[in-house]
């Protein structure tokens, strides 16, 4: 009986926490807090160590929450506002002080109360970086010992005092030049920092990094790409050096059950990501939730959600853990939202399904040595997993449907299903708020050349030009994967900003159109929306300050789903006084460059301008037969123009253009001329020509 469960289960999470308290903690305070239900203060990404994004606080609730208004906005003077940044932080909040990192790896401590700044650190990273593939972001920061912990997009862990925001320690993980970044936001806990890495998109090593607090010394590293002889390592063909640039990053928190000693984590992709052909076997750790003990770093188990991964289905948001009652049974669980659409439930002691996952026989393609079956939970999806078919396409297909090069339809896209975006879980329902992107991809294969810190895909997944994209917000149960309620909403989510939810009815959200959201935690019901003036692209949180409960947000847009950028943080409260901003553009609803206006006669496209670092400027223009048109990369991003015709990609192509670069292509033939850019195929122009 759902009552019986619902009661329960708070207790037993409250009490299997605190009964866990290390021995010699360097930091006791923060540690527990960590273990505890998440009340006034918010002191990591997650809320705390389960990452449930679940407050106590309930002062705001479903009878009052329509009178909630902003108690304060600060924007952040310009840091990571513009086209090449998304703004997807969790703010932290400790004693009435907020602490939040932008886009460009910036950090700023306010006022929780006012919004006034009380310091800030500019992290002058270099503005050249090559390496990061998704948009500059940083998805947040961790807290202890008197210092806040960030990863940075130049592959730094770095510690700052957390009363002046002066640097403490920086610690290289690896090179930004050889590809590899850090988005996700640290986990700390005893004494330890733990961060991923990212860059599966340039061919790196994936690892768990844990560093020393007081000093930023790595004490242990845990690649997901074994070496042969490694745990996982004969899932890789024998005698290949894929083990040392496979991708398999970490984008996300970990989690942490300091009972069971376990740290947690969900695994991105495998590089290539669109091509198999030269890595034959399941290919651990792709798209896998793994569990280390945390003190050591030593290997506990692992699930793999997608075998020999070939469509970017990675295990990209983050991995939570909780605990229910199944078959009259208490059981530790833990949930993570796919990509596919999705979520993986299991038992955090062994990985094993809670609720049951079979492995079934899917499509083949031998020449992308596809795996013989593919793990399918029992239980709901929360997005269509076959694609519809479109005119100029010859293949359209389900989940797992098997392609080589010839452009082939398929749902969930690459980019989800759930991807970056956390989902939260609501003890008091039993119910996880999964948000979704509704989207269609072609995928086609078409090889690559390992080179070091470039582009690594061997294919594409472009959506198809005018194809629908959307988005959903899903309760699924803990105790069966069913859908309880679901939403469909106009934008695609779940690449930015995820759910929180609380003790008072709660689930709060953002959306790309700008607004924050609070809906009936039991039914889904909107009951509030407010207009932030600014892509709402991040994950809420909820705090108090003199007995005050505040729900606040960053909103800056994300340039993947071309929300409107800003430098904004609300906090929102039943006494706030500030009213709501203009609505931004929206973001697009359909693939493709259709909408806008056409620059007649305009020989010159350039990429990356105007701080629009993905996008081409004019995006569509209109020419004669024998134009020679030039492409121009203005940006700071390396960039191509190649062409798009129905998924097939490349009958002509600037190739990779350094930031400052041309390239001239002549159109001679009238004709209609799409064109993506290959690194970032959601960037989209059209040549007329007549
Ligand atoms: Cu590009």
């Amino acid at each position: 009986m759902p009552h019986r469960v619902h009661r329960i289960v708070p207790a037993v999470l409250g009490l299997l926490f605190l009964a866990a308290m290390p021995v010699k903690a360097a930091d006791p305070a923060i540690d527990r807090l960590l273990q505890s239900p998440v009340g006034k203060d918010w002191v990591t990404n997650g809320g705390n160590l389960t990452n449930q994004r679940y407050s106590t606080l309930k002062q705001i609730d479903t009878s009052n929450v329509k009178r909630l208004k902003g108690a304060w906005m600060t924007r952040l003077k310009g840091s990571g506002f513009g086209g090449k940044y998304s703004f997807e932080a969790t703010p932290l909040v400790k004693d009435g002080i907020m602490y939040i990192a932008t886009g460009n790896d910036d950090v700023f401590a306010l006022n929780a109360k006012t919004g006034e700044f009380l310091w800030e650190r500019w992290s002058g990273i270099d503005q050249k970086l090559t390496s990061v593939c998704c948009g500059w972001d940083n998805r947040g920061l961790a807290m202890g010992e008197g210092m806040l912990f960030l990863g940075q997009l130049d592959a730094n862990v770095v510690a700052l005092d957390i009363k002046t925001g002066k640097e403490v320690w920086k610690t290289p993980i690896e090179v930004w030049q050889d590809g590899y970044g850090i988005t996700s936001a640290p986990l700390y806990y005893d004494g330890i920092v733990y961060s991923g890495i990212t860059g599966g998109e340039y061919g790196v090593r994936g690892r768990l990094t844990a560093l020393d607090a007081k000093t930023g010394k790595i004490l242990w590293r845990w690649h997901t790409l074994p070496a042969p002889g490694d745990v996982g390592g004969d899932s890789w063909p024998a005698g290949t050096d894929h083990y040392l640039h496979g991708g398999a990053t970490i984008w996300n928190t970990p989690a942490l059950d300091p009972q069971l000693g376990l740290v947690y984590f969900s695994v991105g992709n495998c590089g290539p990501d669109y091509d198999g052909a030269n890595r034959e076997g399941d290919n651990l750790f792709c798209a896998s939730v793994v569990a280390l003990k945390a003190k050591t770093g030593e290997y506990a188990w692992h699930f793999q959600e997608v075998h020999h991964d070939i469509w970017d289905y990675d295990a990209a948001s983050p991995a939570l853990l909780f605990d229910t009652v199944i078959n009259g049974q208490p059981r530790k669980g833990i949930a993570q939202a796919g990509r596919t659409g999705w979520v993986y439930i299991l038992d955090r002691t062994n990985g094993k399904p809670l609720i049951g996952i079979e492995e079934r026989p899917v499509d083949q393609e031998p020449r992308q040595h596809t795996a013989k079956t593919q793990p399918f939970p029992i239980g709901n999806a929360i997005v269509p997993q076959c694609a519809q078919p479109l005119e100029g396409y010859e293949r359209a297909g389900c989940i797992f449907e098997a392609f080589w090069e010839e452009p082939t339809l398929i749902q969930p896209s690459g980019i989800g299903g759930t991807n970056w975006s956390p989902m939260s879980y609501n003890a008091d329902t039993g119910y996880f708020y999964v948000p979704g992107t509704v989207r269609t991809s072609a995928f086609a294969r078409y090889g690559d050349q390992y080179k070091k810190g470039k582009q690594y895909n061997g294919g594409t997944q472009a959506a198809p030009i005018g194809s629908a994209m959307s988005g959903n917000w899903t309760a699924i149960t803990a105790t069966a994967n069913k859908i309880a309620w679901q939403k469909n909403v106009p934008y695609r989510v779940g690449s930015g900003g995820g759910s929180t939810t609380t003790a008072g009815g709660l689930v709060f959200h953002g959306d790309p159109s700008g607004t924050i959201v609070a809906r009936d935690a039991k039914t889904g019901e909107q009951l509030w929306q407010f207009q932030t003036g600014f892509g709402a692209e991040a994950t809420p949180m909820v705090y108090e300050v003199d007995g005050e409960e505040y729900v606040a947000i960053a909103a800056g847009g994300n340039q993947s789903v071309g929300s409107a950028n800003g430098d904004a943080v609300w906090a929102f409260s039943l006494k706030g006084q500030v009213n709501p901003l203009w609505p931004p553009p929206p973001p697009a609803m359909v693939a493709g460059p259709e909408s806008g206006p056409i620059a007649d006669g305009a020989d010159t496209v350039k990429i990356g301008d105007n701080n629009v670092e993905f996008g081409y400027f004019p995006k569509r223009t209109r020419v004669k037969a024998g134009t020679v048109i030039t492409f121009t990369n203005a940006g700071d991003t390396p960039h191509t123009a190649t062409a798009f015709d129905h998924g097939r990609i490349g009958n002509w192509d600037t190739g990779v253009l350094n930031s400052g670069e041309s390239k001239t292509i002549t159109f001679d033939k009238p004709g209609n001329y799409y064109y993506i850019c290959a690194p970032h195929p959601w960037m989209y122009g059209q040549i007329i020509v007549e």
